[in-house]
């Protein structure tokens, strides 16, 4: 480890030196920031540079972008290039079982959207920003063994071992990071993994035969169906990449699972009784779901992130959490600006990485708690009376009291406050919420102006990180 106080990680030429372990979307993100700081940034990742080989075998996954990972692009200079080739959501299109879909709203106008960008198409962005920065990426190089007390890290690819010395890992290798498996060895980070036991399946809706997008672009179309449900995101080149999630195995309530829908056959059935409206939208149904995985979903939970000033860990290597907030790279891309912030201020390795934990270690718990609600929010979608008076409260309070009752979701995606704080005042006023609806069927039953000092006792002014 380093001592204390040294100009910590520098080479003999005085500059600070870091690797990087995956060039997945926190490594290069993290790498473009280290190399335009002046570091010297090496990288390896497991897989083939995507700019030579395209992405996973071709198909396309898309992600939701808010304005926690926005900010962090335009920290690297890469927003104005990713939201080029994005498409704007403005809120959940909503498909019952019968009747039309309707749309709900994120935010109170088109400033408050979020982003449909391709895995593929952003990743490539972030590789092609580190290399401009000055960054140095190895692909086809998988680390496999750490040796600390050398300071020496082992990739494995093109055919060879590869040994090479490091003056300090960052670890970007993902949920099943390797890098956490060899800190593991030196001392117990007190891993635990949660898994939700449902998984998920990728199918396409692809153009309709004049070009266009077969259903409203500029949405987050929802299928929800009580223990499960579909979601669509759009992709630029005019499909959508449509998400089935659901249990893995029979949970005894007479719902499907991936156990009961095993094959084509059992999907199109599925989808002929809970999906109607989506099927025909889908030609490719049957290749799609036996061509493609079942993924499945966890929530990781750490109690140390770094060893010493050796290694630490950001993104989901640190704490992949279930998908329902579109937040886990919006959460990671957060990380690579807030430990490049804590290295800027802290030449002590070891130490600038304790400070970076300390900072993030609530937030990362905070908005992995919020996924696992948003789960049962989304799949519970189906014409809640409940939930959507307390959805018409919520905006009422939000226009009497515009800096104290910001609605969750706003909280989440359009802020950049702290996740454990929009957790805490969440908790505030869904408690509010709640209180105020009980026994009410519509918002003209609800005094909404008595609410005024339980607002202002409970929820002090808030300000936007700026
Ligand atoms: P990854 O993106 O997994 O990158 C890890 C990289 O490391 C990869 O390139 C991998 O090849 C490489 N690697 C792995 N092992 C090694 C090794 N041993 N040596 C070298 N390299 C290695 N988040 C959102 O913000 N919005 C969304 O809408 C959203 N939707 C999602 C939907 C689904 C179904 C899922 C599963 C996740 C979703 N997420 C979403 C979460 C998001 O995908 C992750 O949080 C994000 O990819 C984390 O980035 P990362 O760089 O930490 O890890
Ligand atoms: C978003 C955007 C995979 C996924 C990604 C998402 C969202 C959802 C439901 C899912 C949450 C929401 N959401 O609509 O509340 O905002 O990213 Cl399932």
């Amino acid at each position: 480890m380093t001592a204390p106080g040294a100009p910590a990680a520098a080479g003999t030429t005085g500059q600070r030196e870091a690797t990087i372990i995956g060039a997945g979307l926190a490594g290069a993100l993290m790498a473009t920031l280290l190399a335009q700081r002046g570091w010297k940034v090496e990288v390896y990742e497991s897989r083939g540079d995507p700019r030579l080989h395209g992405f996973a075998g071709g198909r396309s996954i898309n992600l939701a972008l808010a304005e926690r990972g926005l900010h962090a692009l335009r920290a690297a200079d890469a927003d104005r290039d990713v939201l080029a080739q994005a498409v704007m959501m403005r809120g959940r299109m909503v498909h019952p079982p019968a009747g039309s879909p309707q749309l709900q709203r994120y935010g109170r106008d088109d400033s408050e959207v979020i982003w449909s960008v391709s895995r593929g198409e952003l990743n490539i962005t972030l590789i092609n920003a580190a290399e401009a920065a000055g960054a140095d990426i190895h692909f086809d190089r998988r680390l496999e063994a750490v040796d600390f007390a050398a300071k020496r890290a082992f990739y494995r690819g093109g055919g060879g071992l590869h040994r090479v010395g490091f003056s300090t890992l960052v670890g970007c290798d993902g949920a099943g990071s390797t890098l956490r498996a060899q800190m593991r060895e030196r001392g117990d980070l007190g891993e635990r993994t949660e898994w939700l036991g449902h998984g998920y399946k990728e199918l396409e809706i692809p153009p309709a035969p004049d070009g266009d997008f077969r259903i409203e672009p500029n949405a987050l179309h929802i299928w929800p169906r009580g223990r499960y449900m579909c979601i669509a995101l759009p992709n630029d080149e005019r499909t959508f990449t449509v998400t089935l999630f659901m249990a893995l195995k029979d949970e005894g309530h007479g719902d499907p699972s991936f156990e009961t829908v095993p094959d084509a056959a059992a999907a199109r059935a599925l989808f002929e009784r809970d999906f109607a409206d989506a099927l025909p939208l889908i030609p490719g149904l049957d290749h799609d779901f036996d061509a493609n995985p079942v993924g499945t979903l966890g929530t990781l939970y750490l109690d140390r992130w770094h060893l010493g000033g050796d290694a630490v860990l950001i993104g989901d290597a640190a704490h992949a959490m279930v998908p329902f907030h579109g937040q886990g790279m919006n959460c990671a891309f957060e990380d690579c600006v807030a430990l490049a912030t804590h290295l800027d201020a802290t030449p002590d390795l070891a130490a600038a990485y304790a400070a970076f934990a300390a900072q993030r270690m609530p937030d990362a718990a905070a908005i992995q708690t919020m996924a696992l609600d948003n789960y049962i929010e989304m799949r519970d979608l189906v014409d809640d009376p409940g939930f959507l008076l307390q959805r018409g409260l919520e905006l009422a309070l939000q226009a009497r009291h515009p800096t104290r009752f910001i609605p969750h979701y706003a909280m989440v995606t359009f802020m950049r406050i702290p996740y454990s704080l929009a957790l805490r005042r969440s908790e505030i006023q869904r408690r509010i919420l709640e209180d105020a609806t009980r026994g009410c069927s519509a918002l003209e039953q609800v005094d909404v102006a008595a609410l005024d000092p339980v607002v202002e006792a409970a929820l002090p002014p808030l300000a936007d990180t700026p």
